[in-house]
């Protein structure tokens, strides 16, 4: 093998090993709990670990509204200033039909801080993930503001539409820096 080669494919080990490893969530594949995870919203329904049916494997969060208005599970995590992300996850919107207008449906959304703590609210950006049938992956970059420090990333259900009864899945989520969500290996060339 020529040394020229011999470098790149090296090279691209490094990468390839470096994006599985820079997903900053904890337990983003609700493996066998939602360890990690804190509830928010209150008491529109619950959200509980899914044991069977997941995504690439076993294990998913689901969620099951009864009220409005909405359901979420969150991380706060420690995040650079100005620093291009990536965010997103696999969806399953069980046999829901969703209205237009985006009053009913599920995303994930980012809260960044310019305290270390999540509390300090400085910008936000989200993801809203239209009506599908089985289990799809959405993702989206942005870029952290200049003053950031942390950011609670969410998935979030939103049930704003009579009866309020949406139920949806969640797994595979993902928050990392520009680079941790895999290319396809295609799109590598070497001259
Ligand atoms: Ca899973």
């Amino acid at each position: 093998m020529p040394i020229r080669h011999a470098v790149v494919f090296v090279l691209f080990l490094l990468c390839a090993a470096s994006a599985q490893a820079q997903n900053l969530l904890a337990n983003p594949g609700f493996d066998a709990d939602l360890a990690s995870w804190s509830e928010g919203e209150g008491s529109q329904g619950s959200v509980n670990h899914e044991a069977a049916d997941g995504d690439s494997a076993n294990g998913s969060a689901q969620f099951d509204a009864t009220a409005c208005c909405t359901l979420s599970i969150s991380q706060c995590l420690p995040v650079d200033p100005s620093t291009d992300y990536e965010f997103g996850g696999s969806v399953r919107l069980a046999g829901a039909t969703l209205p237009a207008g985006g009053d009913e449906g599920l995303g994930f959304d980012l809260q960044w801080s310019s305290d270390a703590t999540c509390t300090a609210p400085v910008g936000t950006a989200a993801l809203n993930v239209p009506n599908t049938e089985g289990w799809v992956r959405h993702v989206a970059a942005t870029t952290s503001p200049g003053n950031a420090q942390s950011v609670l990333f969410r998935a979030r259900q939103f049930n704003f539409v009579e009866p309020h009864s949406l139920s949806a899945r969640v797994d595979d989520v993902v928050f990392g820096p520009a680079g941790t969500v895999p290319v396809e290996l295609q799109q590598f060339s070497v001259e």
